[in-house]
């Protein structure tokens, strides 16, 4: 059974945040986020793309990425019959960089090919090596050390397997050190968001003493080299997200010892083809791997699900229940997570969740039909 997609409807949605989220790039109180459906007989699949409102985490923003969709990516994949979903991420391989708007459309089709087999994604990605997702939350940075501990008591008294704290400098060792004081037993652990440089090694090495899981991309976005430099000098393992946006950048990193973990965002690396990939390289390296997030909507969400079923996602990720971040999600069931801080795993077909189109078309400011 081939595929041949009829229409594609991007939509953009806007999605106001419970509590607003800071990095050490900014702060976020509402997601624009965009929304792919892909049409076949009647049957639709959906994605999402997870960039952010600004190019500031990487170089993808919304409106950027909708018109890479509209212009680039959507027209090549449309009317044409592809014997999998597996070619999808090909037709667009020619576009430099771009991958979360990329993987938007993949995703989608191959939420619509699990649908059309009448599979679940996870089944027809490959995954299904657990059916209980172990989840972690990630913690913003707040205006004062006091609000910080009542947050992470919430998240730990809910169940959550491990606490993620972003820093930046002036928000780093003198919080981690309060955080363990409180909390001396809690798998935790640091994500910079490429706010330092080499010259700050001596200063995150001061993060040693708080044996924390992993620290999370210390250094620049795109560069791999002084990560490779600054982890000789650690105790404290590094884990890669934002460089790594292909099996090639694993490989790479892997092989100069600029990691011990890696994060995988399904958007970042344009898919779960690629997504596999990368999950495949760090596997037969030995390097584990866990599913980052990007304040998906329950869309993005349930592809995270997905994915983490795949063998390798062997740590708690970023992916968390709706309520964390929405006052109502656009997926029914909404993603909730147990007392023991895991997602069930669902059966339905594709997603196993339901698309709740009457919510979306309510938050629906822009929507263009493409066929
Ligand atoms: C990370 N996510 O692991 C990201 C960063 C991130 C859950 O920590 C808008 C734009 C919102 C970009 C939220 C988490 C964002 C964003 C988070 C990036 O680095
Ligand atoms: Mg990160």
């Amino acid at each position: 059974m081939g595929i041949k997609i009829e229409k594609v409807v991007l939509r953009e949605i806007r999605l106001p945040l419970v509590h607003f989220f800071e990095t050490s790039f900014g702060r976020t109180y509402e997601r624009r986020i965009l929304l792919v459906e892909v049409v076949q007989d009647g049957i639709s699949g959906w994605g999402e793309v997870t960039c952010g409102e600004n190019p500031f985490y990487n170089e993808e923003w919304t409106d950027a990425a909708w018109l890479l969709l509209k212009h680039y990516i959507v027209p090549p994949v449309l009317k044409r019959p592809l014997p999998s979903a597996d070619c999808v991420a090909e037709l667009s391989a020619h576009i430099r960089g771009h991958r979360m708007a990329r993987g938007g459309l993949e995703a989608a089709v191959w939420d619509l090919e699990a649908r059309l087999k009448n599979v679940p994604l996870w089944k027809h990605i490959g995954g299904g090596a657990r059916k209980e997702i172990p989840c972690g939350v990630s913690i913003g940075i707040q205006d004062s050390i006091p609000q910080l501990l009542k947050k992470i008591e919430t998240e730990v008294n809910a169940g959550y397997q491990r606490i993620k704290i972003k820093i930046k400098p002036g928000w780093d060792v003198n919080v981690i050190r309060e955080v363990r004081k409180e909390f001396p037993s809690i798998k935790m652990m640091a994500d910079a968001n490429s706010a330092y440089t080499l010259a700050d090694a001596d200063h995150l090495r001061r993060l040693d003493e708080f044996y924390l899981m992993m620290i999370e991309q210390p250094l620049a976005h795109d560069d791999i080299i002084d990560h490779a430099q600054l982890q000789p000098k650690l105790e404290t393992p590094i884990c890669l997200d934002e460089c790594i946006r292909s099996a090639h950048h694993a490989e790479q990193a892997i092989a100069l010892g600029a990691c011990k973990i890696i994060n995988i965002k399904l958007g970042r690396v344009g898919g779960f083809l690629e997504a596999r990939r990368v999950h495949d390289v760090c596997k037969a390296a030995g390097i584990p791997v866990w599913c980052g997030g990007m304040l998906e909507s329950g869309i993005g969400r349930a592809h995270n699900v997905a994915l983490s079923t795949l063998p390798n996602f062997v740590l708690p990720g970023d992916v968390s229940a709706s309520k964390r971040y929405w006052s109502r999600d656009i997926i029914e069931p909404e993603v909730e997570v147990s007392p023991s801080g895991a997602i069930t795993v669902r059966d339905e077909a594709g997603l196993g969740y339901a698309v709740n189109s009457a919510y979306i078309k309510e938050i629906t400011v822009r929507e263009e039909t493409i066929d």
